[in-house]
């Protein structure tokens, strides 16, 4: 009995090990006949299941060691009970030894960050233009994985700084993995990879003090910067909107490189590529972003967590634009030089599939931390360009995985494995997971057959590169002359947006400089800045109280370009947008609030009500709500009296610092809900008042009437109004401009 019992338990361990590793085995003929089969075909695994594979499940189990054997963990072994505790004591030793090595060194860059799973549909057929097999069909299903960060700030970093965003996609083909490791700009500060490093140190923290954490405002940035304009571009791009987004799901994906597109029998596009959202673009205002950081560091973080866990599901349109190799130099700037958009108008974006974020992760760590893309993941119909940004990254990236792993195999971890067998003759390591079975571990071989047989163009569907890539041969160190110009596109960044946008952009950089001490540095900003609009460079010194050097035209032109500008056009969906209620515990209208709410979330908008106390139907506290965790703003009927402003704020003398009012509570800061109400508004929310609630307006001095302010005497209509100013999200009249 005993025996049969042993050999059941053999027989379903080795079907459990081979379920956890289905790729182990890479040669059949040495197995016994008895063997579990071996996976040999390149049939993708859907994500759920692959992943399900590595999920531990610790419901209703007893604690165990590392191998296996139940044991208790709350005491450690010690000679008495006042004793010291014992070497021998190996659950103390397990236990500590592993948590001292819970970290793995944190990005270098693009630390703080939130990711997702998701799936990737194509749109059609495209072989024309490429041998991608996730491009192969129409309803091809991949699946994926996005992680968004901000570049500059360590793991631990608020979400809300000004900074460009990193938004790196997997897709988990069934021809192996490809990464588009991109950003929600289109282009990038540098156009050679050695500069990266200078670029870093210039950014990060001040070495000695490591001051200030995720900020540009400071000398050495804009020494950087301003010593270095091929950055203006993305510098512009970066002090706009696009530097502070409202969420991960309002922001575009760019591919920034030219990549090439190669079908199957060897022709080319070059392409650009762009993730581009299908919620809309839109962005925080900067005092807003920063109060955020405080109130709520994982803003971005809990945003795309929620929606996801709420069913609304963010989702991008990817495109691409699509260009011969002759244009390289056609449009008056390199195609390889990654500091140049290509304008919607030379070159239109053709939609080739769409990408759905729809499940969380389950493990921070073991995904999101340990995810770990390349642009060198790279898969057939689909190659490389020469932008020295791109080529240099195609070193780098596989060099920081080494460093975060600590060994060559970081792609058996689960998050980084590709969804398909893995055979080659790569061996042994720190971490191996998988037990190769071949013992001809190199080709040629005729021991194993001559497998893993190699795969190329014509045979086996191998990756291959563009067979008319060219090179030129004189071996240089220079930036390339067809990349000097680096002044005429932040011009034609800043000439496409809203004078209130152009002002935003103004007010970031007079933030930014005024933080510098160098006067040498300030003057180098105002040069640059000169060279690409002397408008800029008047504005930025007034600022300074330093005077602009005269204008400098060589590259001043009038042209704009679509698409750069974020509040020119309307939200396309208002999902996961949260308004703001208002409400008194003594207030009545609880009919009003369910009614306002449930047309509100037929546009998945929800309405959290707020009120002194946590009674029933109240959502929130005075004592935790603010400004910056809503979208919009709407005041109650009945709770007038909740506004008064607190007098003698600030009154040290008085024995009632905060006055008498009847507002006063003690169960949230004094003046909460007025400064809600105002900083909504000054932030360019859309606001609304209910009956009695319209003299909170009043006391606020907001003016009914105005764009964005909804003043109503019952409930009504207001739902279709906040729509409304919820799709324009801004109402940018309320930022003054410069005269
Ligand atoms: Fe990165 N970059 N980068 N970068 N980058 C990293 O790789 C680097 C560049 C981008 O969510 C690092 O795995 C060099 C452009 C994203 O895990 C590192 C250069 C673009 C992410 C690295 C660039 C990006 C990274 C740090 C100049 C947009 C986060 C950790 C040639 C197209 C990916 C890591 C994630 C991460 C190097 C420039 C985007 C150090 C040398 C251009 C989204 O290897």
């Amino acid at each position: 009995m005993v025996y049969l019992g042993a050999i059941a338990a053999l027989a379903a361990y080795v079907a459990v090990a081979n379920a956890v590793c289905p790729y182990m085995a890479n040669d059949a003929r040495d197995l016994p006949a008895s063997h579990p089969p071996v996976r040999r075909d390149g049939d993708a695994v859907a994500t759920d299941e692959f992943m399900a594979r590595y999920e531990v499940d610790d419901s209703d189990v007893y604690l165990t060691s590392d191998v296996g054997g139940p044991f208790s963990d709350q005491n450690s072994l010690s000679a008495g009970e006042r004793g010291p505790t014992l070497l021998e004591d190996f659950i103390f030793r397990q236990k500590i030894m592993h948590f001292d090595h819970e970290r793995v060194p944190e990005r270098a860059v693009h630390a703080r960050g939130a990711g997702a799973h998701g799936v990737f549909v194509s749109y059609g057929d495209w072989s024309n233009i490429t041998g991608a097999s996730f491009l192969g069909s129409a309803g091809k299903e991949t699946p994926v994985f996005v992680r968004f960060s901000t570049v500059a700030g360590s793991r631990g970093s608020a979400d809300t700084v000004r900074d460009v965003h990193g938004f790196a996609t997997r897709f988990y083909t069934d021809e192996g993995n490809f990464d588009i490791v991109g950003n929600n700009i289109p282009v990038f500060f540098i156009q050679d990879a050695i500069l990266f490093p200078d670029l870093i140190h210039a950014v990060k923290p001040m070495p000695d003090r490591e001051i200030p954490q995720a900020a540009s405002a400071h000398d050495r940035a804009w020494d950087f910067f301003s010593q270095q304009p091929s950055t203006l571009h993305t510098l512009m791009w970066a002090m706009s909107g696009h530097g502070t987004v409202r969420s991960y799901r309002h922001m575009d994906g760019w591919g920034v490189h030219t990549f090439r597109f190669v079908t199957d029998d060897g022709k080319t596009k070059l392409v650009k590529f762009r993730f581009r959202t299908l919620t809309g673009k839109a962005s925080l205002v900067w005092e807003e972003a920063q109060v955020t950081s405080g109130k709520n560091a994982d803003y971005h973080r809990q945003d795309l967590f929620d929606s996801i866990e709420n069913g609304r599901y963010p989702e991008y349109e990817f495109e691409a634009q699509i260009m011969d190799e002759d244009d390289q130099l056609r449009f008056g700037f390199d195609l390889l030089d990654p500091t140049k958009i290509v304008p919607e108008e030379l070159v239109p974006f053709t939609p080739l599939g769409k990408l759905t974020l729809n499940r969380n992760p389950r493990n921070y760590f073991a995904e999101t931390e340990q995810v770990m893309y390349q642009p060198g993941h790279i898969v057939r119909g689909i190659d490389f360009t020469d932008d020295p940004l791109l080529q240099g990254r195609l070193f780098s990236y596989l060099d920081t995985q080494l460093n975060r792993h600590n060994g060559p195999n970081f792609e058996q971890l689960p998050i980084n494995q590709p969804r398909v067998p893995v055979h080659n003759n790569n061996r042994d390591g720190a971490g191996q997971m998988f037990i190769p079975l071949n013992n001809a571990a190199y080709s040629p071989n005729t021991v194993n057959n001559g497998s893993p047989r190699q795969a190329n163009q014509t045979t086996g569907r191998g990756f291959f590169t563009a067979p008319n890539r060219s090179m030129s041969t004189r071996l240089v160190r220079a930036v390339s002359s067809t990349f000097a110009d680096v002044w005429s596109q932040p011009r034609l960044f800043f000439n496409s947006l809203l004078p209130a946008e152009q002002q935003f952009v103004i007010n970031a950089i007079r933030f930014e400089t005024s933080n510098l001490k160098s006067s040498v540095v300030k003057n180098n900003v105002l040069v640059q800045l000169n060279r690409v609009s002397h408008d800029i460079a008047v504005r930025v010194a007034t600022a300074l109280g330093m005077t602009a050097p005269t204008a400098d035209p060589t590259f001043y032109h009038d042209n704009i370009t679509t698409g750069v500008s974020i509040a020119k056009d309307s939200l396309l969906k208002l999902d996961g947008l949260k308004v703001g209620y208002l409400t008194s515990n003594i207030a009545s209208g609880n009919s009003t609030i369910s009614a306002l709410k449930s047309t509100l979330s037929g546009q998945n908008v929800d309405l959290v009500v707020v009120a002194e106390s946590l009674k029933e139907g109240v959502d929130q506290t005075y004592s935790i709500s603010d400004a910056s965790n809503f979208d919009a703003i709407v005041i109650g009927d009945g709770t007038a009296g909740l506004f008064s402003p607190p007098s003698n704020l600030g009154n040290a003398n008085s024995t009632a610092p905060y006055g008498n009012s009847t507002a006063l509570s003690t169960l949230y800061p004094a003046g909460r809900p007025l400064e809600i109400l105002q900083l909504g508004y000054r932030w360019g929310k859309p606001v609304g008042a209910i009956g009695t609630g319209r003299e909170a307006l009043s006391t606020a001095g907001i003016q009914e009437g105005t764009p964005g302010v909804y003043a109503v005497s019952s409930s009504g209509d207001l739902a279709a109004q906040l729509e409304e100013g919820l799709k324009a999200f801004k109402f940018l009249d309320r930022f003054p401009l410069d005269q």
